[in-house]
């Protein structure tokens, strides 16, 4: 642990977190860096005009934080705009940088906290909590790489999924049955388009009622996975944190008996509404509620499944049976009156406000640690817990296998345990660039197996946007199209251009041995997976550039994530020699100086820069990962050898 140039201090009494994991001694005395303002509950830092502020994992904005506000409070929001300060995942580490000194901060708290980030005042950074009680956690070092590395060495070791998990994975909320999930596999197959994975959503479930199948949906579940694993594709069921509260299911019954629910003030079990109806929320905080709980996925194990994706754990919540009631009791007041105009926004604000509504995550208590507290205290490691769960229960259900794991909510410590995907983006141009920028601050934070919903969720995607979107997630370890239910359909195969979608998706199977091999070494070496330029170039530029990353070690990737465009401009911090793709095999190579380029990209194609002693290895595609070979590589090296490439290999699924 002595490796580490990390300094924790301790405000009021932090409820603990259990994201990090390596003891780190207490100092005492005043805390530095930062002006603490006690009664107003706040630390403050004057930023300099050349510092940048990086990090927060998945939230809104840019890769440079500065200029806007961030609230650690997990929401289940699908309007990711610019205007929001709060997304599904609270990843409270930051890293202030200049040419003169480098800073990371940990604020420890699963309580809500605020980064005024240049916000208030452009040049303060300000951290405002709602409870004055945090762990801080001060991380020193020469780079910003090395500081990263501390601190992902406190938080413990990235969780690492199946190496099928790197495959392609087709989703839609709306699949409903087995014929529906059938009809994806064939026509994946038919064009020719490798995939390894194909996502049930909630209308698996019987009356979305967790670790239940509808057998009318899916007759004899089992055979049914068995006949997809023969065809070498995973089928991967959500679960959502709600369980059903009805008579004779099992989980419900269990879960009263056993004592395992949130409650409420009175000692009554919460009562809310989500997909399945009412749900009561399992008390994800308490030992033997997450051990029981973590234990139901073997339902699902047991029938072959070997891959889960957890939603709702913020939780999200429709409404709470309590709060509805007052509503429709307060309702009463307005009826036959004639409402002036603050009345009508009040009477207006009061339905329109009945999901996720802050009141209801004051009506609940978990026991945590032997105490009872109150949801809102701990509201953000919620999701962390459901997540954490899982992992813990899959290390004893399948001590040899690797398990695939991501969730919706996450809190830093939950990367031990699953992956994330980025919600309920749209299919928006804007989002695509989001789901650039959120990468790196997801590697900060150690959640390495991450990815975005592909042509957008919400709203109707358009050919053009699937088809670059696509060809930046065929870099992303989570690799899946999902779209919401009622958009336009964006499987691959229902647009015309199937063929290069097919050249993507192989391409993307080609790097199978690189994306692997890169993800490998980030989790087990501490490394970051994606990084801003600036965590390697020092010239001022590269702080600048906010839609180009560094993809491991040998390479840069330069999106184009503007509609009509045939290209797009470059910045090169040295010479490096670009690949333009048109196919794993069709490609043509130049080396361009160090500045800026027009680079061509046409729809069809895909940017990679391989930089300066870079070696890049290419593998044969085939249709399932399982067929994707380490021999034979082709290599294409910038001022370097094949044999200067580090090839991480394994059998792709024993624990390590
Ligand atoms: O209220 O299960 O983010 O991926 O398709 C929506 C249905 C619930 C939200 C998830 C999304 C999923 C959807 N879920």
């Amino acid at each position: 642990m002595q490796r580490t140039q990390i300094k924790k201090y301790r405000i009021g009494k932090p409820i603990p977190t259990d994201s990090v994991v390596v003891d780190v001694e207490l100092e005492q005395g005043a805390i530095p860096y930062f002006h603490t303002d006690e009664p107003a509950k706040r630390l403050t830092f004057s930023l300099e005009k050349e510092d940048r502020v990086y990090g927060l994992g998945e939230t809104i904005r840019g890769m440079n934080k500065r200029g806007w506000i961030y609230t650690s409070k997990n929401a289940d929001d699908p309007v990711h705009t610019e205007d929001k300060r709060s997304l599904y995942a609270s990843q409270n580490f930051i890293l202030i940088t200049s040419d003169k000194r480098s800073l990371g901060v940990y604020v420890d708290t699963p309580g809500v906290v605020t980064f005024d980030i240049g916000y208030t005042k452009l040049n303060e950074l300000r951290i405002d909590f709602e409870d004055f009680d945090a762990d801080l956690y001060f991380v020193e070092g020469e780079s910003p790489l090395s500081i990263v590395s501390q601190f992902r060495h406190i938080i413990g070791r990235s969780y690492i999924p199946p190496r099928w998990a790197f495959g392609f994975g087709q989703s839609r909320w709306g699949y409903k049955n087995a014929e529906d999930v059938r009809r994806v596999a064939d026509q994946y197959e038919k064009a020719g388009i490798p995939i390894d994975m194909i996502y049930m959503d909630i209308d698996y479930m019987e009356r979305f009622k967790d670790f239940t199948v509808d057998e009318k949906a899916f007759p004899n579940f089992p055979s049914f996975v068995e006949e997809m694993r023969g065809r070498g594709i995973h089928l991967v069921p959500i679960i959502d944190a709600g369980v059903k509260i009805e008579d004779g299911y099992d989980v419900y019954e269990e879960g009263v008996k056993g004592d395992f629910f949130c409650k409420k003030e009175n000692g009554e079990n919460l009562v809310a509404a989500v997909w399945p109806g009412k749900v009561h929320f399992p008390d994800f905080l308490k030992d033997s509620a997450r051990e029981w709980f973590g234990n139901k996925y073997k339902v699902l194990l047991d029938q072959g499944i070997d891959g889960f994706w957890n939603d709702m754990n913020e939780p999200a919540i429709f409404y709470t049976e309590d709060h509805l009631k007052e509503v429709f009791e307060k309702i009463e007041d307005y009826k036959g009156k004639n409402l002036d105009i603050w009345s009508f926004f009040e009477f207006k604000g009061l339905v329109g406000s009945i999901d996720n509504n802050e009141e209801d995550y004051r009506r609940f208590y978990h026991e945590y640690k032997g105490q009872k507290i109150r949801h809102d205290k701990v509201h953000n490691i919620f999701g962390y817990n459901m997540t954490r769960a899982a992992g813990e229960a899959f290390e004893k259900l399948s001590p040899d296998k690797r398990i695939l794991m991501f969730s919706r909510s996450s809190f830093i410590g939950a990367h031990r345990y699953g992956g994330v995907w980025c919600g309920d983006n749209q299919s928006w141009w804007s989002h695509l660039l989001l789901n650039i920028q959120q990468m790196p601050a997801l590697s900060m934070c150690g959640f390495l197996f991450s990815g975005a919903d592909i042509g957008g969720f919400g709203a109707n995607t358009t050919e053009d946007l699937v088809l670059r979107w696509t060809a930046f997630g065929i870099f992303t370890p989570l690799f899946r199209n999902h779209a919401a239910l009622g958009t336009r359909e964006q499987e691959m195969y229902q647009f015309p251009s199937k063929d290069v979608f097919k050249h993507l998706v192989e391409l993307r199977y080609a790097l199978v041995p690189y994306l692997y091999s890169e993800f490998m070494k980030a989790a087990l070496e501490e490394k970051m997976l994606f990084k801003p330029l600036a965590f390697e170039y020092s010239d001022e530029r590269s702080r600048e550039i906010e839609d180009q990353l560094l993809l491991g070690d040998s390479i840069m990737i330069a999106p184009v994530y503007k509609q009509n465009t045939t290209g797009r401009m470059v910045y090169l911090p040295e010479d490096m020699k670009l690949v333009r793709f048109r196919a794993y095999d069709d490609y043509d190579e130049e080396v361009l100086t160090k500045g800026d380029h027009y680079v061509k990209a046409d729809l069809n194609e895909v940017l990679v820069f391989i930089r300066k002693g870079g070696v890049l290895p290419l593998a044969k595609p085939a249709d399932r990962t399982t067929g994707v070979k380490v021999e034979n590589l082709n290599y294409l090296c910038y001022e370097a050898k094949p044999e200067d490439y580090k090839l991480y290999e394994d059998d792709g699924e024993s624990r390590l």
